[in-house]
């Protein structure tokens, strides 16, 4: 696997997650695979879960890990081809992007949206400009647009707590926040449970719909109630909206789940990616409840990072991704 950006990006879905999980249970089985490979994480936003769980999981195949928090320790980066960099901007990306690529046999790169520009935000401009100059495999770790290692980890995460023949019913809700986060997470669930042929439905109030090159497949219940009604599975996350872009738009009805809405699902196991804002996002009672998986969630990151990062170095010659193929770029 040369590229890890989206669930495209994986030709054997099933035999990925079955990597991870016998990686989780035999987590040094490969702990020479890694030998004298070094892995470089770039980051551009914070990060607890995916800068540990990435870096632990390089160690445990025997790599080298370093990590940068490029926004704050580097130069300030210019991302605009042809730039007159009179300005604040001190190295282009092209030229970080290639520097790095001479350090690292794989870049891990973390790149927010800008949430002002969705044309930019949705052609993956930043991570497609590290993609393109660094000339090794990328990983992301949450981009614009996706946050597939999170995603890999959820589907474990579902997967291991379900045991019944039936697909599980599977609902994404909308949640309450104070700021405008990214559609990166809930594009990438969204995405990942149709691949998986899970039976999904998204819920979220007027405005909030998901940008549909995520969502073919899915199904949409604006009325939150009705949307929980017989659910396995809801994965509670916090948008801005896409047709709006970046904007938290007003919400007229509590979209904050608590125990009592929670009584008209199939007793429903909670997931959400954390960071979670407490009794804003989601009450205290279902966080701490016992259906809660976020703890299990947080740590399956590390086995979907190893079973990623070992495709990675066993084989950096694969096919191109999605987003590349040869010089042309493909936008979505
Ligand atoms: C980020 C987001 O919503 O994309 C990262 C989640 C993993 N969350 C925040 O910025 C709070
Ligand atoms: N879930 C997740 O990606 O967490 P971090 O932002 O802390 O890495």
């Amino acid at each position: 696997m040369k590229y890890y950006t989206t669930v495209n990006d994986i030709k054997d879905l099933d035999g990925l997650i079955h990597e991870a999980i016998s990686m989780k249970k035999n987590p040094f089985a490969f702990s020479d695979l890694g030998k004298n490979k070094t892995l470089g994480l770039i980051f551009l936003n914070p990060s607890l879960r995916t800068r540990l769980s990435t870096q632990k999981a390089a160690i445990n195949l025997g790599m080298n890990v370093m990590v940068m928090n490029i926004d704050k320790e580097g130069w300030a980066l210019e991302m605009e081809d042809g730039a007159v960099m009179n300005g604040s901007s001190v190295e282009h990306v092209k030229d970080a992007a290639a520097v790095l690529g001479q350090y690292c046999d794989v870049i891990g790169i973390r790149c927010f949206p800008s949430l002002q520009n969705r044309k930019d935000d949705y052609s993956e401009k930043v991570l497609l400009k590290f993609m393109q100059h660094c000339k090794v495999p990328v990983v992301s770790l949450e981009s614009a647009t996706l946050h597939p290692l999170q995603s890999l980890a959820d589907l474990i995460t579902i997967k291991q707590n379900w045991k019944e023949k039936r697909k599980p019913k599977v609902v994404l809700t909308w949640a309450p926040h104070i700021k405008a986060l990214p559609q990166a997470v809930a594009n990438s669930f969204s995405e990942w449970m149709c691949q998986a042929d899970m039976d999904f439905t998204i819920t979220h109030p007027a405005g909030y719909e998901l940008c549909e090159d995520f969502t073919k497949g899915a199904k949409m219940e604006m009325n939150q109630s009705k949307a929980l009604v017989g659910a396995d599975f809801v994965y509670v996350k916090n948008w801005s909206s896409y047709r709006d872009y970046g904007k938290m738009l007003p919400v007229d009805s509590d979209w904050m789940l608590t125990n009592e809405k929670l009584k008209i699902t199939n007793n429903a196991k909670i997931l959400h990616c954390l960071p979670v804002r407490r009794n804003v996002e989601l009450s205290d009672e279902v966080l701490d409840g016992n259906n809660s998986l976020v703890l299990e969630q947080a740590s399956n990151r590390l086995w979907a990072a190893q079973a990623v990062l070992k495709k990675m170095i066993e084989n950096k010659s694969e096919q191109l991704n999605t987003f590349l193929k040869g010089e042309e770029i493909i936008h979505y």
